[in-house]
């Protein structure tokens, strides 16, 4: 019965995590001043991200959709997995392109979804569950930046581990080969990691997916402070700054930024902490990496992991990969 297929239990980080305080403090204190890319997903923000989705410029998660229905079944043939973890599942709408494929292939496996959001897995798992009437979810409920050694996968079957949405991008280099160590260190035999990557372009194309002309992306990017403004009882004037997307082609990465359109003071009282902005002074607020088939092989291999599948979009857009240890 539908009970007994759906359960959640909470992962521990493996050191405590820094507070969103704490992170704050740091990042508005350096310079240039930064914040953290995982604080725009309040619910507001969550909600802006999947309205992004659904611009005509914000290309990544379309494609990438596509690539899942279209390879779903080879994907699964040749993973053939008993349990699959998906780091950042989210509402899970793109995986289902994976259980589809398992329904059809008749391959039951377990589904161990992973993200800092009970309600929305929870809520997911429950259409999952009705929908497939082979599977059980197991929601995994914390932060995957904090490790995987607490994850309570069991120690037999296969291992599917999947990271889509371009999500690895958000990691400078050094972390994004400490994220796929992680990775790995859950992999043996013949497990598998399918890994979803946005590719290097040509800048117009990669800066209007970050500058939508609807201005969705400028409000998602301005969200962030209106996160702080509730979370840190501060007092940025959000409407006052600016929305910039650029393409630094030499670091392959779209760098997201907020630009003060006045000189202001910004009070943070939980931080008992008072910042002077000078006008036009920007503050980063997120990293998006792209990858070639060369950097992308190689990031994989700093971590100890090799393709076996590479499916691109058309024109190289896009990549999703499957490698193994
Ligand atoms: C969810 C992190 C993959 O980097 O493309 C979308 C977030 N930022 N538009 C990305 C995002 C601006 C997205 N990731």
């Amino acid at each position: 019965q539908t009970g007994a297929r759906l359960s959640s239990s909470e992962v521990a980080p493996e050191q405590p995590l820094a507070s969103l305080a704490d992170d704050v403090r740091t990042g508005l204190l350096s310079r240039p001043r930064w914040l953290s890319p995982k604080y725009f997903y309040d619910d507001r923000g969550s909600a802006l991200f999947e309205a992004i989705c659904a611009t005509p410029e914000y290309y990544p998660s379309r494609t990438e959709a596509a690539l899942l229905e279209a390879h779903g079944q080879e994907i699964i043939e040749h993973a053939a997995p008993d349990h699959m973890l998906e780091l950042g599942s989210g509402s899970s709408r793109k995986t289902r392109h994976l259980l589809d494929a398992c329904d059809a292939l008749d391959q039951s496996c377990q589904y161990w979804p992973f993200d800092v959001s009970a309600q929305m897995m929870l809520d997911a798992g429950a259409q999952l569950v009705a929908d497939y009437d082979w599977l059980a979810l197991h929601a995994l409920i914390g932060d995957y930046t904090g490790g995987l050694t607490n994850v309570p996968l069991p120690e037999d079957g296969r291992r599917l581990i999947v990271f889509l949405g371009g999500t690895l991008g958000n990691f400078e280099p050094g972390e994004a080969r400490a994220m796929l160590e992680q990775i790995a260190g859950l992999m043996r035999g013949d497990d598998q990691l399918l890994l979803g990557v946005d590719r290097v372009k040509d800048t117009a194309t990669l800066e209007a997916a970050y500058d939508d002309a609807e201005g969705v992306t400028a409000d998602f990017n301005r969200n962030v402070l209106r996160v702080l403004n509730r979370e840190l009882e501060a007092d940025f004037p959000v409407d006052d700054y600016r929305h910039r997307a650029l393409f630094d082609r030499d670091k392959a990465r779209i760098e997201m930024r907020l630009g003060a359109g006045h000189a202001h003071r910004v009070t943070l009282a939980t931080l008992d902490t008072a910042i002077d902005i000078d006008a036009g002074e920007e503050i980063v607020t997120e990293f998006s990496h792209k990858f070639t088939p060369d950097t992308l092989a190689a990031l994989l291999e700093s971590a100890g992991l090799a393709m076996d599948r590479h499916f691109e979009a058309e024109g190289g857009a896009y990549s999703l990969v499957l490698a193994r240890r």
